[in-house]
């Protein structure tokens, strides 16, 4: 009968039904998103995902990016305006594949967009691209930055004007295939497989004058807990894996970073932009999809995550929308932990 066939079939709970936000772009698929405002407007610069017919692995090959688009607006809810290609892969001398999550720096008339992308040889290195406007288009520097490896750059400007790099991701970000100083091109694929050992470590270096390469070696970015001891390998739901991102608030140093395996964005706070870090918590859940990363920033203020997941692929995990939603602290400075399916 009918009533017994309507028994059957159980409705299927849309995953994305308690989204609190919605995808800023719609007709491409857009990721990693690194806000800024420069004169008084929200740019963003995300990677542009494509739907390329790879196979899924944990050396990320399914994430085959070739350009970036760039986006902005005038206010947070206001429209967005896509400022077309902004660099494209065919224009980088040095390039082998993969565009990943970018970030961009403004100095003295001229915005510095950083990527990073396997060389010739298949290892990422960050490369340089500059241009007069925020938007682009952005033209690459003939090398990537001298002593540079790893992925996802995010740069931060301090009050005094010094810009300094954040970068590095494991599995295949290849991070932990520099563990000696040098690109062991047979190293592990994943970690150091040592899960009582010190977590692998982002990397920061200071941008020399020129903002063009490193003005120092890259140094580790010490992430520690409650009792001043850095995170071991085996802590999955804590230890760094990508996405770095530095935020200051009331003099604060807040460095935040992926869990990668675990999904977790968490977030710890030092006195200075070199660490260490002391762990606080999470600043986001894991979203939908198997990455999880963000950026967040002040806008007149108020306090933003601009994050992503798999809305409108319906839970793809190489095709991803870029979202943004309000990011509060307590009155001691801690960061609410979002749920973006709270709604
Ligand atoms: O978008 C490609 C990679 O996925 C990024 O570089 C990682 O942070 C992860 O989001």
């Amino acid at each position: 009968s009918l009533g017994a066939c309507a028994q059957k079939t159980k409705p299927v709970q849309d995953p994305f039904k308690g989204a609190i936000s919605q995808p800023l772009v719609r007709g491409m698929y857009t990721a990693d998103p690194s806000a800024h405002v420069f004169n008084g407007r929200i740019y963003i610069y995300p990677s542009h995902d494509i739907d390329v017919k790879v196979a899924e692995n944990d050396n990320g090959d399914h994430f085959a990016m070739r350009d970036y688009h760039i986006f902005s607006m005038d206010s947070i809810g206001g429209e967005v305006t896509d400022h077309g290609v902004a660099l494209d892969i065919k224009d980088i001398p040095w390039a082998g594949r993969q565009l990943w999550a970018p970030d961009v720096a403004y100095k003295d008339g001229t915005y510095y967009l950083y990527f990073p992308l396997k060389d010739k040889q298949d290892v990422f290195r960050i490369g340089v691209a500059t241009s007069k406007k925020p938007e682009g288009p952005f033209k690459a520097e003939p090398q990537p930055i001298e002593g540079s490896f790893s992925i996802d750059p995010a740069v931060f400007t301090d009050s005094d004007g010094i810009s300094y790099m954040y970068f590095g991701g494991i599995w295949g970000g290849q991070l932990q295939r520099w563990h000696t100083g040098a690109f062991e091109a047979n190293g592990s694929a994943s970690d150091l497989k040592q899960d009582d050992a010190p977590a692998l470590a982002p990397k920061v270096a200071r941008l020399s004058t020129s903002m063009l390469q490193f003005a120092e070696k890259p140094k580790d970015v010490q992430i520690v807990d409650s009792q001043g001891k850095p995170f071991k390998g085996g802590n999955h739901d804590q230890r760094f894996f990508e996405a770095s991102w530095m935020h200051k608030y009331n003099g604060k140093y807040y460095f935040s970073y992926s869990t990668g395996d675990t999904h977790f964005i968490c977030y710890a706070i030092g006195d200075n932009p070199y660490g260490p870090f002391t762990y606080q918590g999470v600043v986001l859940k894991p979203v939908i999809g198997w990455t999880n990363h963000h950026s967040i920033i002040e806008i007149k203020g108020k306090w933003y995550l601009f994050y992503h997941d798999t809305q409108i692929s319906k839970g793809k995990t190489h095709l991803r929308n870029i979202k943004v939603t309000e990011l509060r602290y307590d009155r001691s400075g801690k960061i609410i932990s979002i749920d973006a399916y709270a709604g």
